[in-house]
């Protein structure tokens, strides 16, 4: 076999994705504009890893976007930078195989195209994870949006710089330690408006997460369907903010 079909074969066998564009109200703001996005697809495994702050080694924007509490911000996901990796990719923006949540959270930045993503207070705005009704996964959410998947900027929220990191955890592996596929990048932003709200409960990205977190080492696959058995699933890390009354 040629080296070059060796790397096609490896490369359609490990199907994974990156988020690499934001929009802000509907408004596509470019490819990787703003971002701080991973050059390979490869995810995370290693809840203790610092790159489960924005991913993997990649492209580092010098913008930051301008969005407004209460705005509902976009994250692209796509199979490889640019999408599709080859015409009608079926892996694109990721495989179906990919069953999990997604999580979006926020922390606050002196300055967003600068910060280091390390030691950041984190907390989060938005989950999705699992309806147990239709046994329909973020993920199948996201695909079925052309590799959407949104979050509302809380009303309420200080204004101020703030790295956005948005995170897929794909579980169709997560039956074994050390199987479940965490993705992410961080996108630059600048808030205005809004209120004067600064979360007090926040995370540390790595330290929200147990590598045996029920959310994490999990076995989704029951009668050989990835739904969990239509049993509730937690989504791992704290629960989204909400704005005081
Ligand atoms: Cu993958």
């Amino acid at each position: 076999m040629k080296p070059t079909a060796i790397i096609a074969l490896v490369a359609s066998a490990q199907a994974h994705s990156i988020f690499q564009k934001l929009s802000v109200n509907g408004a596509d703001q470019g490819q990787l504009n703003g971002l701080r996005a991973p050059s390979s697809d490869f995810p995370v495994y290693d809840v203790n890893d610092q790159q489960l702050s924005c991913g993997l080694p990649g492209t580092h924007s010098n913008t930051v976007i301008n969005v407004k509490a209460g705005d509902r911000v976009g994250a692209w996901w796509g199979h490889v930078i640019g999408g599709a990796q080859w015409p009608n990719d079926p892996d694109n923006p990721i495989s179906p195989s990919h069953k999990g949540p997604i999580s979006t959270y926020l922390a606050r930045v002196d300055n967003a195209a600068t910060a280091s993503p390390n030691g950041l207070r984190w907390f989060k705005i938005s989950e999705e994870g699992l309806d147990t009704s239709t046994g329909r996964w973020a993920v199948d959410s996201m695909i079925a949006a052309g590799g959407w998947s949104y979050a509302t900027i809380p009303r309420c929220l200080a204004p101020g710089h703030y790295l956005l990191r948005q995170e897929l955890l794909a579980l169709h592996s997560a039956y074994n330690r050390l199987g479940a596929q965490f993705y992410q990048s961080c996108a630059q932003l600048n808030v205005s408006g809004g209120g004067t709200y600064v979360p007090s409960q926040t995370v540390s990205i790595p330290g929200a997460y147990g590598q045996d977190d029920p959310g994490v080492l999990i076995q989704i696959w029951v009668n050989g369907v990835p739904d969990n058995g239509r049993r509730p699933y937690t989504v791992p890390g704290p629960r989204p903010m909400t704005c005081p009354a």
